[in-house]
């Protein structure tokens, strides 16, 4: 007999996801992608009316079991006592996508406020860490698992003004690595999804809301969606268990590095 040409890849079906900043963005792209495709959803994040409608709607749309956890991923504690609290039935998550996020303002190391990089920090590095600390364990006691880390191209470049953004981001490259090298020997599956220009709300919460400078970052190129990104995840966790993808970099066609996006003139 012949032998499959590709192995089975694995089914979300029933499968149990747990999505950090799941209320927008990146976070409530791979909620939708991932109900689609028949997982039941944690969906945790600060703001509870947006998870709330994002539920309401998965429910509607594809049937999809959902638990809110209202979280802030800058707390360590409460972050533990959140995933030690679900009931039963939620317990044993099976992926991890570790979205939430946010990057402060553009500027110089030098002259920047100290509280923004102390938001961003907390959130993008310690607040990754908290979660995956509190869900991994129980990956590799159940022997089943993946966690994807949401990181940027801003791991890999680092522009001006945004040194402690891309420092992050470069963190979560680091902490992608190690945590696939700590867990060598396991079952437990790591990504490092690391996304150019993507548009969602991510400008204008580094600009605090001012909606022009935002959209200027976007002006005159197609950036990708947060459904571009929702669905490589989608890739990398759907390959068969034997398959690690490490990292997914990935850009709008255009732009070609971090210096380099094309624009048509107005
Ligand atoms: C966001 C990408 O280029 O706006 O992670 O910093 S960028």
């Amino acid at each position: 007999m012949e032998a499959a040409l590709f192995a089975m890849v694995v089914s979300l079906t029933q499968q149990t996801v747990l999505i950090t900043g799941a209320s927008s963005g990146i976070g409530a792209a791979c909620a939708r992608c991932f109900a689609q495709a028949g997982a039941r959803l944690i969906l945790a994040a600060r703001r509870q009316e947006k998870l709330q409608a994002l539920a309401h709607q998965l429910n509607d749309q594809y049937s999809t079991a959902t638990w809110l956890l209202a979280m802030d991923v800058q707390q360590p504690e409460p972050v533990e006592a959140a995933i030690q609290s679900l009931p039963t039935p939620w317990q044993a998550i099976d992926i991890l996508v570790n979205n939430a996020g946010l990057s402060r303002g553009l500027d110089k190391q030098y002259q920047a406020p100290r509280q923004d990089w102390e938001e961003m920090i907390d959130t993008n590095i310690k607040g990754l860490l908290y979660v995956t600390r509190a869900v991994v364990p129980g990956m590799v006691n159940r022997g089943h698992g993946h966690v994807v880390n949401v990181g940027s191209i801003a791991g890999r470049q680092t522009y001006p003004g945004g040194s402690v953004y891309c420092a992050t981001k470069a963190a979560v490259k680091a902490l992608s690595e190690g945590l696939k090298l700590d867990l060598l020997g396991t079952p437990i599956r790591v990504t490092n999804i690391e996304p150019g220009l993507v548009e969602t709300e991510f400008s204008e919460v580094r600009f605090r809301g001012n909606v022009d400078r935002a959209k200027g970052v976007y002006r005159g190129m197609t950036p990708l969606t947060p459904d571009d990104i929702a669905d490589a995840i989608l890739f990398a966790v759907t390959r068969p268990a034997h398959v690690n993808i490490s990292e997914i970099f990935l850009m709008p066609t255009d732009q070609s590095s971090m210096f380099h996006v094309h624009r048509q003139a107005d």
